[in-house]
């Protein structure tokens, strides 16, 4: 099954949008620091139930490693029902980018974020070939960031076949074109939202981070188009990490 159906499965059967980004990070000198897996671990159980995948990025993947490291996490997220992802945010030439998605889908994620920026050929292209390679894995495009500066390089003019247009329109042309299992719009920019989804349609789903702690508001997203709601700090750093992943459960799902 393609990763954008595997994940709309779980999504429709949990009822949930939301995406945990477990963002836990810790240095070895802190205290604590052997115990961030097992801490890792606890949240994603305590709030599975509420959330239909589950996100790991380099805060995390850098203390505890891959194999044997966030590959547990992987796959106690697989034992719970739910697909991981890994937000690296790929951006380097090919063959580099070859080498870092086999090691994450051999891992055991199910998909990976990466940067459209560098291209196809000899950039993305083997990305998307190694997901197709390992049974359908997902890959999902950035196109517009949610933090303050997004504007300076996202909207960009750029031109193509004689005229202009923003630079993350021309990455949600490229999701189109390249057939990309998602793209990533940040939740404190909803008219992007509204604009990427006049051109994706129901094709490709738009991943929104940045509800919360960036300020983002889920309805006015939803409203706007936005499918999966990734939320981190609102969640872990919450008394009760349960009860956050189900009040934003409960909101994203109408
Ligand atoms: P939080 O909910 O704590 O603000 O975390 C948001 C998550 O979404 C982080 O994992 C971050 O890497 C990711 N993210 C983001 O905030 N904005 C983007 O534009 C793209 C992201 O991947």
């Amino acid at each position: 099954m393609k990763f954008k159906d595997y994940i709309a499965s779980v999504s429709r059967s949990r009822g949930s949008r939301i995406i945990l980004a477990l963002d836990l990070s810790m240095l070895p000198r802190d205290e604590g620091f052997w115990s961030l897996k097992e801490r890792a671990m606890k949240i994603l159980s305590l709030v599975s139930q509420y959330i239909c995948a589950v996100k790991i990025n380099m805060q995390l993947l850098l203390p505890l490693g891959l194999y044997g490291g966030v590959s547990d996490i992987v796959d106690l997220a697989h034992d719970l029902g739910i697909p991981a992802i890994i937000d690296c945010k790929l951006s380097d030439v090919g063959h580099t980018n070859l080498w870092a998605t086999k090691h994450y889908f051999e891992a055991g994620f199910d998909a990976i974020i990466v940067n459209p920026m560098v291209g196809w050929s000899e950039g993305v292209e083997p990305v998307f070939e190694v997901a197709k390679e390992y049974g359908g894995r997902g890959v999902i495009l950035l196109t517009y960031m949610s933090h303050k500066a997004s504007p300076e390089s996202y909207e960009l003019p750029v031109y193509v076949e004689g005229g202009f247009k923003p630079l993350y329109m021309l990455f949600a042309e490229r999701a189109l074109k390249w057939g990309a299992d998602g793209v990533v719009v940040g939740a404190t920019y909803p008219e992007k939202i509204r604009e990427v989804k006049k051109l994706l349609g129901d094709y490709i789903p738009i991943y929104t981070p940045g509800v919360g702690f960036q300020g983002g508001d889920v309805k006015n997203c939803l409203d706007a188009g936005s499918e999966y709601f990734i939320v981190g700090r609102a969640i872990f750093q919450a008394d009760e990490p349960e009860v956050a992943a189900k009040r934003f459960r409960d909101v994203s799902w109408v």
